[in-house]
């Protein structure tokens, strides 16, 4: 067991550091000086337990996992380093000693924004959760120079700027320069000897960059691999000595661009080339890299499904099947078979959309072009299973001229999974439903879930300190225990302690927005909150239509006894995905116009601070009281957002999709607000002619609202008439079929929140029955049902 160090130690480690990492003295250093000074004391402190974690599994020869991502948005890291690793009393105190300012330090760190949204972010809590369960992992992803845009409202549209987290030292990552491997793209497949050669024509370097991943109490640490990509040769001599600078530096210019942008594209794929070859460098490096460290620890390639478990976090690494394949029969000489019973042996697919649009296929015109040796490989994979799977010709991996990235997933995987109950039914009945009939066992469920150290104990240290009080520190690693509040909820002083919280909670958040965006946030109003990626699906229209529906009904009864409301949005549109800019604006142009009215502002305010990130949902979670999760019924596979309020204690408004359905089971009926059509009744309804108009008719509310806006109240009228279009002659996602429930939905809340004592019973309940949703609970899902791996001690 590791010993925490005093205050003084760490007080020292930091002036150490001060001097010697960053060569400053103390009367000279900036906060940016001290945070890498205090970010590599804390480093110090991680680094012995994760040497020590990774020679404890490979001397025990433990099976390992391996997690495949093409995001991991992990957000900061140094306040999550330093709270698993039980230093916040002696940190605190030693910054008291340097007259630092914590907050000051901590808001310095960049976000590391290496993810789009929850899928990224389920890949960064799994990763947290892996070290926290002793559980032998690696996380493989990309190093993108520039992680997802940074977003500025101009006139109160969406702008994207590049974002540039490395343009300073990342403290926390140690470059293994001995661990680079060459990827290769194009070139032609040659036959030597019987055997198939692949001579690429252009190659990379992937070199690894590893940031420790320390699990709660210290005791364990995975690692983090991302690689960077790097030239083959740095300069082209011959052309520098013509006289040709520029070009000369084309190497090294063309290969990192292999990693220098994350796609910010979400759940609408983009088709590009540049896109593939960042799939296959991700793949190809880790695959490489799993191969060495097995060969090394284990020897025989037989036993590659025993000591290895690998995950592909969705379709964007499946070209791993293919490429182990690859290279266990080009480079290993294992026969097809083999090396395809290997392959399935250890690999795993995670479905993560039910959207069409998100589905990846290449043609395989560019899946020839870019890798023609693997699209001979998923030609014998698809023969292959059309062959076994007798008269069931019917699944192919390519269909008119592409390749279906899905299907080659399920198809070399040995488990495939869903994220929520509902979500994984319907992968069984829609997607993969012929798949699914050939292989019945393959299909399992994983409900998502979410760190609670970093999204309790981290962002809402008020309520964590109340837990501890309350029900012991135990609920850190076995979030059951939150079921020991239950009991307090009938106690008036507790709940009152609660709302305190979430009071202090709100007031911190309002002067927030107060500094920030000028937005007045009255403490008492109901704190309604909707952050996720802007997306048709998820219905920020619908939201954004009811406030203005509300902010009408306030008019007409200036002096009804209505509830105060700020309704908070937070999200980010793909840069190519108008109708959802058109949203963006939309949100802001009713805002300004809403805020700014003397008759109705001290009942509803609208606020929309841009750039939503990891650490904007830290300070905006814990401020709930509402948690807005309003998808169409049947299109959000889980979500987790979700999640992250039920255990901060805002109440849920909500439909019958993803994990909103298992949330409703668990914290009860009565403590959940439900509105909306189901899964099934939404697919009816969507195919039914006419839906939309006829909804809209019905609608008094939400017949005013479209006109106002189609009226050029809010801004320029013009602006919004293709949203008001689809609205009223498509609406695919049923805005207008829900609208009215809604409404009146949102009614019974106001009136809820109204009976103070009511509604904190029920908050108090949220919280105590959110235990199922930790992540270290799916990850216990993951390792029995899916991997088959334990966990090690050391
Ligand atoms: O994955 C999300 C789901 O929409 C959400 O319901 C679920 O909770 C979460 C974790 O399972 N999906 C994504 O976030 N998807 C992407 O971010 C994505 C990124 C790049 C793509 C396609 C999808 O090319």
């Amino acid at each position: 067991m590791r010993n925490t160090p005093t205050a003084l130690a760490l007080r020292d480690q930091i002036l150490h550091h001060l001097t010697h990492s960053q060569g400053r003295g103390a009367e000279f250093a900036t906060p940016f000086d001290w945070r890498l000074a205090v970010s590599y004391t804390v480093r110090d402190l991680m680094a012995g337990t994760w040497v020590n974690a990774f020679r404890a599994a490979r001397d025990q020869g433990a099976k390992r996992v391996y997690y495949l991502s093409m995001e991991f948005l992990i957000g900061r890291i140094l306040d999550d380093a330093i709270i698993n690793l039980r230093l916040e009393k002696p940190m605190d105190e030693a910054l008291r000693m340097l007259g630092l300012d914590r907050q000051e330090i901590l808001d310095d760190e960049p976000d590391a924004a290496l993810g789009n949204g929850g899928l990224g972010r389920l890949a960064a809590c799994f990763m947290e959760s892996l070290s926290s369960l002793n559980c032998p992992a690696f996380g493989y992803g990309i190093r993108y120079e520039h992680g997802l845009f940074r977003q500025r409202f101009e006139g109160g549209q969406q702008v994207e700027t590049p974002e540039d987290w490395l343009n300073q030292p990342h403290p926390w990552e140690f470059v293994k320069i001995d661990y680079s491997y060459t990827v290769g793209f194009k070139g032609h497949v040659e036959t030597v000897d019987g055997r198939a050669v692949w001579r690429p024509g252009e190659s990379v370097i992937a070199r690894a960059y590893d940031t420790p991943v320390i699990g709660w109490g210290g005791h364990w640490a995975n690692t983090l691999r991302l690689w960077g990509a790097h030239p083959t040769t740095l300069l082209d001599l011959h052309r520098f000595n013509a006289g040709d600078h520029t070009a000369a530096a084309e190497p090294e210019a063309l290969a990192r661009t292999l990693s220098r942008v994350l796609y910010p594209d979400d759940t609408t794929g983009s088709g590009k080339e540049l896109r593939l070859k960042q799939e296959y460098f991700l793949t190809s490096a880790s695959l490489q890299d799993i191969l060495r460290r097995f060969l090394s620890e284990h020897g025989d390639l037989k036993r590659l499904p025993d000591k290895v478990a690998i995950q592909l976090n969705d379709t964007h690494p499946a070209i791993a099947g293919p490429e182990l394949i690859r290279l266990l029969m080009d480079d290993h000489g294992l026969p097809f078979d083999q090396a395809r019973d290997l392959a399935r042996g250890t690999l795993n697919y995670t479905n993560h959309t039910l959207m069409p649009e998100a589905l990846e296929r290449w043609s395989t015109w560019l899946m020839g072009g870019v890798l023609p040796r693997h699209m001979q490989i998923i030609q014998m994979i698809d023969d292959d299973h059309r062959a076994s799977s007798g008269r069931a010709g019917h699944v192919s991996i390519i269909q008119h001229d592409q390749v279906q990235m899905g299907e080659l997933a399920f198809i070399m995987a040995g488990k495939v999974n869903g994220v929520s109950a509902l979500h994984t039914e319907l992968v069984k009945d829609t997607v993969f439903a012929d798949l699914h009939r050939l292989h019945p066992d393959r299909i399992v469920n994983q409900t998502n879930g979410v760190t609670p150290r970093r999204w309790l104990r981290m962002s809402n240290p008020g309520l964590a300190q109340l837990l501890d009080d309350t029900i012991g520190e135990g609920w850190t690693t076995d979030l059951d225990r939150l079921r020991d509040l239950e009991p307090h909820a009938g106690d008036a002083a507790f709940r009152q302690a609660l709302g305190g919280i979430k009071r202090a909670n709100k007031v911190w958040l309002s002067d927030g927005l107060l500094a920030g965006l000028g937005v007045k946030a009255d403490p008492d109003a109901i704190f309604d909150v909707q952050v996720k990626r802007i997306h048709e699906y998820k219905r920020q229209l619908l939201n954004i239509l009811e406030a203005i529906a509300l902010w009408q009904r306030i008019h007409d009864d200036p002096n009804g006894d209505w509830t105060p409301r700020i309704k908070i949005f937070g999200g980010k549109a793909a840069p190519a995905y108008w109708l959802a800019k058109s949203v963006i604006h939309l949100i802001n142009d009713v805002a300004a116009a809403i805020n700014s009215d003397p008759v109705t502002s001290k009942y509803l305010q609208i606020a929309y601070p841009p750039n939503y990130n990891v650490s904007m949902a830290e300070d905006l979670i814990p401020a709930a009281d509402l948690s807005e999760q309003i998808s169409t019924a049947g299109k959000e596979a889980s979500g987790t957002g979700n999640m992250k309020f039920t255990m901060n204690g805002a109440l849920t408004i909500g439909t019958l999709d993803g994990a909103n359905v298992e949330i409703r089971d668990l914290v009860g009926p009565e403590n959940f607000f439900l509105f909306g059509l189901t899964a099934a009744e939404a697919a009816a309804e969507a195919a039914t002619p006419g839906h939309a108009r006829r909804a809209i008719q019905k609608s008094e509310n939400l017949k005013a609202a479209l006109q106002l806006i189609a009226e050029g109240r809010f801004g320029q009228a013009d602006s919004y008439y293709s949203l008001l279009d689809r609205t009223w002659n498509d609406d695919p996602f049923l805005v207008a079929s829900d609208f009215d429930d809604y409404f009146d939905t949102q009614r019974r809340v106001d009136a809820v929140y109204r009976d103070s004592a009511r509604w904190d019973r029920m908050a108090c309940l949220n919280i105590a029955r959110s235990g199922f949703f930790s992540s270290d609970r799916t990850i216990r899902g993951y390792m029995a049902d899916i991997w088959h791996v334990l966990p090690v001690a050391i």
